[in-house]
């Protein structure tokens, strides 16, 4: 039946709103209200396998499900995907048609799986497909039309499979294909690369690194659109077997780590176009090279040549000409740079060092010429064996050079003046060294400096005078040395520093005065530290433009929710993003009241990992800007949260509460976060989900319940109904099972039968014991009326006279005459007179209800009584004795005397003849004929003497059975 559906906000409830008792009704009101008005409220969906992107429907991501087939990780996934993620898993063959459900999709991931087969069509009907990724698996071949209806493939990664041949046409489809990686494979021959890619009009870069080439020929042309080939990490000695013309497109080629010795083969290739070749890790002499092909020295990565301290000088020789954008010389193996080293060199823009075995570079300047000097920009020398930075306060300067670069070196000494040859350094990476002594005026004159890395080092103490000139800094990197006290000022004259990162310091304590002066600092990164206190002062230096602040795995610790210091916020009134998570070692445990206090500008607020025992109602009262929330993992016996806590919290969009410890959703807690999109609550308490909560969270998108023992009750039903529409994500909704463990039962699809029953139940009892009441009372009213009557009336008899009757066989009357009174004078004439006059044996005592009933008495216990008080009853029967009521009850009461105690008591007299269609409208009457003889009165005076005699036989006799031979079947009239 078609309903309207109802309204997303169901009637608010009132505060003082008692889910206790509306608890016991609800799942009855809930089915009714789903049975008259379809489906209720809210509405979910969720994937088997996959989980949608929260911000991007068409994203999903199917991995680590240990899914073996394709069909039962993306089976389920809508028409409109674009990009799926279905890496990790453990899939081992496409089948064909396998996706074609998906049309729309643009980026396939099937990374890490343990392909082994892509089957013939397996990818027919992904005509907009951009992107598969097929890397990380176990493909030893790909049959020819496997790549079938993929026009717009872009980009195919294949590498780190075991494929060893690629046959010729394979790739043939793939008419937009930009991009080819293979590396990491088993692909032994070059020609057969180049051929199967001979085609592809639109490629340009191919990847073949990590192979087992060994020689580029023979094989056709690669596509004149080819610009970038890689041939790292294989086995070849040259470039012998080319021909001439293979390599002509071709811009950046790397041929590193392989085993090419052979330079001569290069003279009979052309390499017009080439402007990077890459020969790191080959035992040639680049010289050589030069020198019998056509390629240009400055074309040329002169990396991984082996060149020592000697050849540089050489080198430069080859590359004189204009200003060189770099010179890069890694892993040459150079150890010492005398002075002049560059000078025959033209000019260059960077001069990069890295990987080298050098002790010093003295004072840089000292190596380069005059021109030189002007021109260098940038300088890198990481990994490699620098020691110490000598004062360099005398000597040439280099006037452009606004970058160095001395990371992964061994430094230890930085001295007095120490960059003073540069003194536009804007930029100074000295991190992961071993910087233990940082001279005070080692940084001196560097003016323009904006961005200082000295993290991971060893620096314990930090003195304002280190950084006494460098007014222009705007970022500076601390993280991960030792330092443990911030001394007053210290940074006092950074007034431009924006960012300050003391992460992974020793720090304990903060004043007042440790951010003094930093008044255009926006974040601070403090995490990893020991401070124990925060308090208001300590911000009050950047109150006015903070904007982040990392406070994580410090030592934070509440014992109880009185402050007596301002709430140590109170005045970052531009903050948009605090961590506080994981305080050590055992979290916050509380939060003070108003502790976020003045925080309202807040985006997102990070607590979890922090054990909280308990939060006070107000403490988010402030945030009303709150984005994100997170408490998660804080479990540690803080059970439900206090109601209100997030009332003011109307625009927070996420909110995490993974692992709390939650028993229950409540209106009182969870109502007002009407613009909540994604919640999580994994590994929570909860067994039920309140339906009104879900209802009242009308923007919500997403909801993670994963790891929650949900209960297959009653009360959780609305989950099923919620699943045939599609506004809320249950993440992974397919694998919620019970929280019984006895049988695997999931929560979409328990029985709810059990609910409808219960309903069912309520109505039939309801209604059942009144049914019967109306079907059975008739018939006991017909059936048993007069035996319940008269077995009262026994009972009273027997109660009353048992007592006062100790013979009972002593009958006060010999019989008591049932006659109707139309029949009285019968009765009065005939009966009476012929019956009780006579003697002795011949003279009966009648009991006659005119006159032998006692007054006062009802009439029913007289009759009763008299049937009772008499050996025997007789009927008189005629047509008015069975229409009377009065009759009919007293042949009733002595017929049970019949058949009850099997004492024959009734003597039946017919009046008149009775046809028998006539008497079985009176079934006991018949019932006593059947089983009984009777007389009938003569009219015939002659034969009216039998009667009497046969009457009076009857009245002597006492059991039926004599009765009967008595009696001769002449008698009976049927
Ligand atoms: C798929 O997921 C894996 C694992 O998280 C990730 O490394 C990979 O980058 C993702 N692929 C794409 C295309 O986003
Ligand atoms: C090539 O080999 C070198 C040295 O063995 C290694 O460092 C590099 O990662 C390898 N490159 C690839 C793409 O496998
Ligand atoms: C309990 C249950 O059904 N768990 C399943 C959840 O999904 C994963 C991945 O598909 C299965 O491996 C589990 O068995």
């Amino acid at each position: 039946i078609w309903a309207p559906r109802p309204p997303r906000t169901p009637a608010s409830p009132s505060p003082d709103w008692d889910p206790g008792a509306r608890g016991r009704m609800r799942p009855l009101l809930a089915l009714w209200v789903s049975v008259l008005l379809g489906t209720p409220g809210g509405s979910a969906y969720g994937f088997r396998n996959c989980i949608q992107t929260a911000r991007d429907a068409g994203s999903f991501r199917c991995i680590q499900r240990f899914v073996r087939d394709i069909g039962s990780a993306v089976g389920d996934l809508p028409p409109g995907a674009t990009a799926v993620n279905v890496s990790h898993n453990a899939i081992r063959r496409l089948p064909p048609g396998a996706l074609t459900h998906l049309p729309r999709l643009r980026r396939l991931d099937l990374a890490f799986n343990q392909l082994q087969e892509v089957e013939q069509g397996a990818f027919t009907g992904l005509g907009a497909l951009a992107t598969l990724d097929l890397s990380h698996n176990r493909l030893a071949g790909l049959a020819a039309g496997t790549f079938q209806g993929l026009a717009n493939l872009s980009c195919l990664l294949l590498h780190h499979n075991l494929l060893s041949t690629l046959g010729s046409g394979v790739f043939q489809p793939l008419a937009n294909l930009h991009s080819l990686v293979l590396h990491n494979n088993h692909l032994q021959s070059f020609g057969e690369v180049a051929s199967s890619v001979q085609n592809l009009r639109q490629l340009r870069e191919l990847d073949a690194c990590k192979n087992n080439l060994t020689s580029l020929g023979p094989g056709p042309l690669l596509p004149s659109s080819l610009l970038v080939l890689r041939l790292c990490n294989n086995s070849l000695v040259g470039v012998s077997g080319a021909s001439p013309d293979l390599l002509r497109g071709v811009r950046v080629l790397d041929l590193s780590y392989n085993n090419i010795s052979d330079v001569e083969s290069f003279a009979r290739v052309r390499f017009q176009n080439l402007s990077w070749l890459q020969l790191l890790g080959n035992p040639l002499d680049v010289f050589r090279l030069l020198n019998v092909s056509d390629v240009r020295p400055r074309s040329v990565d002169y990396s991984g040549l082996a060149l020592g301290n000697e050849s540089v000088s050489e080198l430069c020789w080859y590359l004189q000409g204009a200003r060189l954008r770099q010179l890069r010389l890694h892993r040459n193996g150079i150890q010492a740079l005398r002075q002049g080293t560059f000078a025959p060199c033209p000019r260059f823009g960077t001069l990069d060092l890295s990987w080298n075995e050098l002790r010093s570079v003295g004072c840089v300047a000292e190596l380069l010429s005059w021109g030189q000097r002007q021109g260098l920009r940038s300088l890198v020398v990481e990994h490699n064996l620098l020691k110490r930075l000598p004062s360099c306060e005398a000597g040439a300067r280099l006037p452009s050079l606004y970058n160095i670069s001395f990371r992964f070196n061994r430094i230890l000494t930085v001295s007095r003046s120490a960059f003073a040859y540069a003194p536009g350094l804007r930029v100074l990476h000295l991190n992961i060294n071993n910087i233990a002594d940082l001279h005070k005026g080692a940084l001196q004159g560097l003016r323009n400096l904006t961005e200082l890395r000295l993290d991971n080092n060893l620096l314990t103490d930090l003195y304002q005078s280190s950084f006494t000139d460098l007014g222009r800094l705007q970022t500076l990197n601390l993280r991960n040395n030792h330092v443990s006290v911030l001394f007053s000022d210290v940074f006092s004259n950074l007034s431009q520093l924006q960012t300050l990162d003391l992460g992974g310091n020793n720090i304990r304590h903060l004043t007042g005065k440790s951010f003094q002066g930093l008044c255009s600092l926006r974040k601070l990164y403090l995490d990893g530290n020991h401070i124990q206190e925060i308090s208001s002062d300590i911000f009050r230096p950047v109150q006015a433009t903070l904007e982040v602040l990392d406070l994580r795995g410090n030592k934070l610790q509440y014992i109880t929710k009185q402050q007596s210091q301002q709430p140590p916020f109170m005045y970052l009134h531009r903050l948009y993003d605090l961590k506080l998570q994981a305080q050590q070692p055992y979290g916050l445990k509380i939060i003070p009241y108003k502790f976020f206090q003045g925080l309202t500008a807040l985006r997102a607020l990070f607590l979890s990992q922090n054990k909280l025992l308990s939060i006070p109602s107000d403490v988010f009262d402030d945030l009303a800007q709150l984005q994100y929330l997170t408490l998660a993992d804080s479990s540690n016996g803080m059970q439900d949260l206090p109601p209100g806590i997030f009332k003011n919290l109307s625009r927070l969009e996420t909110l995490d509460l993974e692992n709390v410890g939650l028993h229950s959703l409540t209106l009182e807690v969870f109502g007002n976060l009407s613009r909540l999109e994604t919640l999580k609550l994994a590994k929570n308490e909860l067994q039920t989900v309140n339906q009104s909560v879900a209802q009242r969270l009308s923007a919500l998108r997403y909801l993670d319940l994963r790891k929650c023992p949900l209960s297959c009750t009653c009360e959780n039903t609305w989950f099923q109904t919620w699943l045939n529409n599609s506004r809320v994500q249950l993440v992974y909704l397919y694998n919620y099972t019970c929280g019984s463990r006895q049988q695997p039962a999931y929560v979409y699809s328990f029985d709810m039968h059990v609910c409808f029953l219960d309903v069912g139940l309520y109505l039939f009892s309801g209604t059942a014991p009144a049914l019967l009441l109306l079907m059975v009372l008739p018939l006991l009213y017909h059936r048993a009326y007069w035996r319940l009557k008269y077995h009262f009336y026994i009972l009273r008899c027997w109660v009353n006279e048992r007592w006062r009757r100790q013979e009972e066989e002593q009958y006060q009357y010999d019989s008591f005459i049932s006659y109707n009174s139309a029949d009285e004078s019968w009765v009065l004439q005939e009966l009476v007179p012929n019956l009780e006059q006579g003697s002795g044996r011949g003279s009966f005592r009648l009991c006659l209800h005119h006159r032998d009933f006692r007054p006062g008495r009802s009439i029913i216990d007289n009759i009763v009584d008299s049937i009772y008080n008499s050996r025997k009853t007789i009927c008189v029967i005629s047509r008015s004795y069975l229409q009377s009521e009065w009759c009919s009850l007293e042949i009733q009461l002595a017929s049970y005397r019949l058949f009850d105690e099997l004492k024959d008591v009734l003597v039946l007299v017919f009046l008149e003849a009775i046809p028998n269609a006539e008497l079985s409208a009176y079934h006991r009457m018949r019932k006593v004929m059947l089983k009984k003889t009777y007389l009938s009165w003569p009219p015939q005076p002659e034969a009216q003497k039998l009667f009497w005699t046969k009457l009076k036989r009857a009245l002597k006799s006492n059991y039926m059975e004599e009765e009967e031979e008595d009696f001769g079947e002449e008698d009976k009239v049927l």
